[in-house]
């Protein structure tokens, strides 16, 4: 009896061993790469120095303060702007393979048109950045655009909802290739469009936030950055690989959406929302064109509400063939999982988004939170979304371009973000040696605490914490940076891996 319960615990603690922590004992790739991730607005401040332009950002946080929580604004954020030196120390200390930030299209081009005048002043900002990159052997994964329109755009032609933008992307991009595109390995042109056009156009959850149009400007938003994104790709394909030798993509956001049951239905639903999401960008770079639900729900309803074509646009045959293919690599900023169930369709009435898509969503009581209501901590999730995406668009190159977790600030034992990154790691491992997903780079977001847009200062994802009311805005290193920083020198999770 007591021969059989010992032998009982033995082979279930080893059934444990071998479920769990020897998935954490593998070593990632060796050509694996690991670094953090910042962006313009959120970090830069000093936001009308040396000839810097307005963007949309500016002009909301200061044109609609109440917009933010804590009415605060990223006039200084972390002042990196001015802090570029004492920046680069810490990322050589944390021993990051890369470096991922975006570029201020207004510091370098104060109007955003390439025939107005270049501020040679932010021109030498990122140059610097990037020749100290170099020094270091960091490499740099630059965003093109991480929200931060030129406000001469918006009042011009209205930014993204007039195609007059997809020449003004392409023309900036084409500049930021010449500049820099010799130190520049990775470039990214559009940071979540889903988030950018959703927020933008339909619930104001961003800048522009306007919302004259529900249910039809988020759409033509999606349009335009396709077909801006696709314009570019061609542009360096054509102009600057070749010689920059570099790769280019665009970086999705998605939850993991899991069935809140195992009704059929509720798969049905979740399906959709991943559709809705990431797949209405992932899709056409893939295939060409919208995935078919989004096309025929769109149409279906649009037809009913009275409209004579679908408020989702259509791409000609040779937008098509432009748009078809246009990644290296697929950027994944993956944060947290939601529960998708069915939801019968709404009436028709005034249209909106979240109609056409129909999915009621929720969070499992059981998941732990963050100081961000939307975050709950779902490791499996990352792993069943990378799944999800070698499934479902052949195989592509992976590079998780953001990760990460928030607290109130102020907390420099963060040991919930540790586990965060912990959990989520071992859930990379798992997605790269026992599901086969091309998973190539891990981001973490964020290098430091900054402005996290209309939440303000409330929601910290840094690694280093920044003093906001000291004028210097002094970094201090969370215990985070050290679990990090072990992890990228020894490539493991655990104190040994085999
Ligand atoms: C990232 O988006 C952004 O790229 C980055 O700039 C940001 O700092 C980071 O998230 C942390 O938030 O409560 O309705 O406003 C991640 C995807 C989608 C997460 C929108 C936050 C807000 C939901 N984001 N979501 S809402």
């Amino acid at each position: 009896m007591i021969l059989q319960k010992l032998l009982f615990v033995f082979y279930t603690s080893s059934l444990f061993w071998k479920n769990n922590l020897c998935a954490d004992n593998r070593k990632f790739p060796s050509d694996f790469k690991f670094g953090v991730a910042t962006a313009s607005y959120q970090v830069e401040g000093a936001w009308n120095a040396d000839g810097k332009g307005e963007n949309i950002w500016d002009h909301l946080t200061h044109s609609q303060p109440h917009l933010v929580k804590d009415n605060s604004t990223g006039d200084i954020a972390c002042d990196a702007y001015h802090n570029s030196k004492e920046d680069l120390a810490l990322l050589e200390d944390l021993g990051v393979d890369f470096y991922h930030f975006s570029l201020s299209w207004a510091r370098i081009l104060p109007t955003g048109y390439t025939d107005g005048p270049v501020n040679e002043a932010g021109v030498k900002y990122y140059a610097n950045i990037l020749s100290e990159l170099e020094k270091r052997k960091i490499e740099a994964v630059i965003t093109l655009f991480h929200w931060d329109m030129p406000q001469k755009l918006q009042d011009d032609f209205g930014g993204l909802l007039n195609d007059t933008f997809i020449d003004v992307f392409a023309s900036y991009a084409q500049l930021a290739f010449r500049l820099f595109g010799s130190r520049v390995k990775y470039w990214i042109t559009f940071n979540e469009p889903f988030i950018m056009c959703q927020h933008g156009f339909e619930n104001a959850r961003k800048a522009p936030a306007i919302t004259k149009a529900p249910g039809i400007d988020l759409y033509t938003c999606g349009h335009v950055v396709l077909k801006a994104h696709a314009k570019t790709y061609r542009i360096y394909d054509k102009l600057y690989r070749k010689t920059q030798k570099g790769r280019i993509a665009i970086a999705l956001d998605t939850d993991w959406f899991e069935p809140a049951s195992a009704d059929p239905k509720d798969l049905e639903a979740a399906e959709r929302f991943l559709q809705f999401q990431f797949g209405w960008f992932a899709h056409p770079l893939v295939f060409g064109n919208y995935p078919q639900v989004m096309i025929d729900r769109i149409e279906e309803r649009s037809k009913k509400e009275g409209f004579k074509t679908s408020r989702l646009p259509e791409f000609t045959k040779k937008e098509i063939d432009e748009i078809k293919g246009t990644f290296d690599f697929i950027g994944l900023n993956h944060y947290t999982s939601t529960l998708a169930k069915w939801r019968e369709d709404i009436a028709i009435g005034k249209p909106e988004s979240s109609k056409d898509l129909s999915v009621s969503v929720s969070k499992d009581s059981s998941w732990e939170g963050s100081a961000s209501s939307w975050l709950k901590v779902v490791p499996w999730g990352l792993r069943k979304i990378a799944k999800w995406i070698k499934d479902t668009y052949k195989n592509p190159e992976i590079m998780i371009a953001e990760n990460g977790y928030s607290d109130p600030g102020g907390i420099l034992n963060d040991s919930r973000r540790i586990n965060y990154y912990r959990e989520y790691l071992s859930n990379v491992l798992k997605a790269i040696y026992d599901d086969g997903v091309n998973i190539t780079a891990y981001t973490a977001w964020s290098f430091m605490d900054n402005f996290e847009w209309l939440e303000g200062y409330t929601q910290k994802f840094g690694l280093y914490s920044v003093n906001f009311s000291d004028p210097e805005r002094p970094r201090t290193p969370k215990s985070s940076v050290n679990f990090y920083k072990n992890v990228i020198r020894t490539r493991c999770l655990v104190d040994r891996c085999l």
